[in-house]
């Protein structure tokens, strides 16, 4: 260098040599990173420490914006601790994430909120948001949901299903209070009442077995709930997000909706993309394992939710990851009742790549329709402004994929606890090689150099 010239910029972390891809482009580009923010995209960027990623993707952290981490259901608590959870997300390329609270019914609302923060925070090692639940007790804290979103939980989960279902009146008083405070309602939508009948019915006829789950909970009351959950949204005046939707009767709602140009959005989950009904037929736990909420369908709804990721009908891929045991999935079969089985699926890991393999690879969609479903879309709809892209001043949460590495998943190459997976077996090709969050690389080549605690709660807006 001559006295002339000045001296070349160098950052904490650059990724040499990548292709970018984002929502709307795929490029070769290095990526600079200095502190916990992308600093520069562009060529001949160096650093204090080089990453080389020729031949790899370089996409935005993924964000799951549907996880129940050591969440109480019933009698039993999901098997993923917030350290655990967040560990396994990283290892799959997801670097943020939304959990849940729900209050107590003498706890307002911000206690609720402080109390699950409290219990986050000093284990996660990703960032993550939450979702508060507003059940039936909470009806009388709506005067609550400012202080709420002002805390920065922006989104507020409404149950049509269970002890915590809301009714009609109820949910239309709750979409009209978050839309006050310029929330988004996220629902459940299934119609407890029939469920409730079918399955009292079906276990008085002795049809106590896995098979009669998704018998006592059809597909045509699913859409019936979006779409009544979509006309109260509408008389409420609000926008609304479908939680875990698993079947053609609520793409259909779904997409009459935004036909109208109602701002009505939906996701699905890698249960309802890879597996069907008749995993309930097999014997004994393993026709348990499956079962969630809602409940596999058949191979023509698989068929057409993967037409509605295509066609924008469904706007994100989240995992509802709910895990829990063999031992205690077994429950409802040693009670001779499937009602009984504690409901979810784990995912958190594997969704990214599942996605791509399955997505991309298999042409279904593009590279940029994987990254919008997967990161950016989920980031924009709830808020978490410095994440879900690859742009100067954004988070750095970036991850390096890589298109060719071949991984049979299974409980011993995942890193979630429940020590089993639906989709054991399942073969993909590509997987992340390095998961960055905020600057810091978590992941490396399948080694873990994060630690818990480091992950933070965001704050969130919706706009
Ligand atoms: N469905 C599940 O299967 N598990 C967790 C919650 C839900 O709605
Ligand atoms: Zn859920």
């Amino acid at each position: 260098m001559n006295s002339n010239q000045t001296p070349m910029t160098t950052f904490d972390l650059v990724i040499k040599n990548g292709t970018i891809v984002t929502n709307e482009a795929t490029y070769q580009a290095d990526v600079a990173i200095q502190g916990e923010r992308i600093a520069a995209l562009g060529r001949g960027l160096t650093g204090a420490r080089e990453i080389e990623a020729s031949g790899k993707l370089v996409i935005p952290g993924a964000i799951d914006v549907h996880v129940h981490l050591q969440m109480p259901i019933g009698d039993f608590v999901s098997a993923d601790s917030f350290f655990t959870g967040s560990r396994a997300a990283a290892f799959g390329g997801t670097t943020s994430f939304i959990d849940f609270v729900e209050a107590a019914p003498e706890e307002s609302l911000l206690e609720a909120l402080a109390a699950r923060q409290a219990k986050a925070d000093s284990r996660v090692v990703i960032d993550y948001g939450l979702h508060m639940t507003i059940t039936p007790t909470d009806m009388r804290k709506l005067g609550q949901l400012a202080a709420v979103y002002e805390a920065g939980c922006a989104s507020f989960k409404l149950y049509m299903a269970y002890g915590h279902r809301l009714n009609d009146g109820e949910l239309l008083q709750a979409l009209e209070a978050i839309r006050q405070v310029g929330g988004l309602p996220v629902v459940h939508a299934e119609n407890w009442d029939v469920i409730s009948m079918l399955i009292a019915r079906n276990l008085a006829a002795g049809r106590t077995a896995p098979h009669w789950h998704p018998r006592s909970r059809p597909s045509i009351m699913e859409g019936e709930a979006a779409g009544r959950a979509i006309n109260l949204a509408m008389l409420a005046e609000t926008p609304l997000y479908i939680f875990h939707v698993s079947c053609a009767e609520v793409v259909e709602r779904i997409d009459a909706a935004r036909q109208h140009g109602l701002p009505v959005y939906g996701e699905t989950c890698p249960q309802y993309l890879f597996l069907t009904e008749e995993m309930y037929d097999r014997f004994g736990v393993e026709g348990a394992l499956p079962i969630c909420a809602p409940p596999l369908r058949t191979e023509a709804d698989q068929a057409r939710l993967w037409k509605a990721l295509v066609q924008n009908q469904l706007q994100v891929v989240s995992t509802d990851h709910c895990p829990f045991t063999k031992a205690e999935k077994e429950w409802g079969i040693k009670e001779n009742n499937f009602s009984r089985t504690p409901g979810g699926l784990p995912a958190i890991e594997a969704r990214l790549a599942m996605l791509y393999a399955y997505g991309v690879q298999a042409g279904r969609f593009s590279l940029n329709r994987w990254v919008e479903m997967c990161c950016t879309t989920p980031a924009r709809l709830f808020g978490l402004e410095r994440k879900g892209t690859l742009a100067v001043d954004y988070d750095a949460d970036i991850v390096i994929f890589d298109p060719q590495q071949k991984v049979k998943l299974s409980p011993a190459t995942l890193h979630e606890t429940a020590g089993w997976t639906p989709y054991d077996g399942l073969e993909i090709t590509g997987w992340p090689a390095v998961t960055i969050s905020r600057g810091t690389v978590l992941v490396d080549n399948d080694k873990f150099y994060g630690e818990a605690g480091q992950g933070r709660f965001i704050k969130r807006r919706i706009t």
